[in-house]
């Protein structure tokens, strides 16, 4: 059963799943075994498929498509496989910032190459010390005359141990104490100073993988910088605010798989001379799945469409992320529980590798604790 808006929708699912039936099954589990190691090729099949830029703009070589149809691709890409919805929505995560505050030269210059999937895009924004406490910035862009010179540490970046260009966040012109104006810059990685490594051991989605960057004495033209000096934070917020709703419906697919898999395990596994599927006990937790899983999902589409609408959104990005992602946690639990040793040993059922793959949705781009935050802000506020 699927909820849909409307029919374009529908056509997007179908476009995923013939997808999926021809890329993603065959090769999915092996991606997850491997040491990480960023999958270029994989990454190109999706670009080539279309499923790179597709909520990027028309007008600089993306797919053009609505929030809500966006959302419904990573959705469903989740369902299958949710690291390959992450090799989708990292593109368009850090492609956002140059399309919405860029000038017209840098739209065109990078925009159309991301969208493709022919150059691999990173948002730059964590450090050490600035996870949560995202303004914190400590990496630095010193001016010397018309080039940036750029020192830092940036961790837990999406594809960082792989990206042609990255949006950095950092402070310029200004070190030492105190809350720094953090502005953006584009980087292209391929200048001298720039390191990327890739984080090793990762509990789930392994395929996209997680990058530590290192900055020495790396030069940017000034020309690179983003929208206006000290706005980079609220750039980043605002990047953010879409990028959860997109968080929040990887929360939906996984659970939605989980309950499926739950569905369908339940009627065939016998115990006590009948389908568990009989038993009371398997029927609440399916019931309470199921429930949970309409309310998460309703959230977030409701989300998607403000932001198709051009409303306020962030409290309702906010919400949806936190409460799906939650709900994941719940539904990939419970599908656990249902399947107990068939579920625990990955080579029986996925849901193993979903109960690894869900739980850094409740940490990345915000965790929970963060989304509190901001929806008490706005309460509050
Ligand atoms: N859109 C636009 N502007 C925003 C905004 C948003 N969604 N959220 C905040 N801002 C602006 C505020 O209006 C404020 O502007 P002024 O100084 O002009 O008033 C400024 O940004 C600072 O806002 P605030 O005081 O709320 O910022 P805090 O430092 O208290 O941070 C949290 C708030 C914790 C919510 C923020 O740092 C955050 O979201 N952290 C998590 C970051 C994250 O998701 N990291 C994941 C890694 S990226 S994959």
């Amino acid at each position: 059963m699927r909820y849909n808006v409307d029919e374009r929708q529908q056509a997007v699912r179908d476009r995923v799943k013939e997808f999926a039936e021809k890329e993603i099954i065959p090769v999915f589990q092996e991606l997850d075994r491997k040491p990480e190691a960023f999958p270029k090729d994989y990454y190109r099949k999706l670009g080539a498929a279309g499923l790179i830029g597709f909520a990027m703009p028309k007008e600089y070589g993306g797919g053009g498509y609505s929030n809500i149809e966006y959302i419904t691709l990573i959705e469903e890409l989740s369902y299958y496989d949710a690291p390959t919805a992450l090799l989708a929505a990292v593109p368009e995560l850090a492609t956002f910032p140059i399309y919405a505050f860029g000038t017209e030269e840098q739209k065109k210059k990078y925009v159309p190459k991301c969208a493709t999937g022919e150059i691999i895009p990173a948002f730059a924004l964590t450090e050490r010390e600035a996870g949560s406490d995202a303004a914190n910035q400590q990496t630095v862009a010193m001016i010397e005359g018309d080039e940036f010179v750029i020192n830092g540490e940036k961790i837990f970046i999406m594809h960082g141990d792989a990206c042609n260009i990255a949006v950095l966040f950092c402070r310029i012109g200004e070190v030492g104490e105190g809350r720094p104006k953090v502005s953006a810059i584009i980087i292209e990685t391929d200048n001298p100073g720039f390191k990327g490594f890739t984080l090793q051991h990762k509990m789930g989605m392994r395929a996209a993988t997680t990058g530590r960057i290192e900055l020495k004495d790396f030069r940017a033209p000034v020309t690179n910088q983003l929208g206006e000096t000290g706005k980079g934070f609220r750039y980043a917020m605002q990047t953010l605010d879409g990028a959860r709703i997109g968080v929040a419906a990887q929360g939906v697919g996984m659970a939605q798989r989980a309950l499926d898999e739950s569905v369908a395990y339940s009627k065939k596994r016998i115990a006590f001379g009948a389908p568990i599927a009989k038993l009371q006990a398997i029927q609440w937790m399916i019931a309470d799945m199921a429930t949970r899983l309409e309310a998460a999902r309703l959230m977030t589409y409701k989300a998607a469409q403000l932001q198709d609408k051009g409303e306020k959104f962030s409290l309702e990005a906010a919400q949806a992320k936190l409460f799906s992602t939650e709900v994941a946690n719940f539904c990939v639990d419970r599908a656990m529980q249902i399947h107990s040793g068939y579920g625990y040993i990955g080579e029986f059922s996925m849901i193993e590798k979903l109960y690894r793959d869900q739980r850094v949705t409740e940490i990345y781009e915000g965790t929970s604790e963060v989304q509190r935050l901001v929806i008490a802000g706005n309460y509050l506020r």
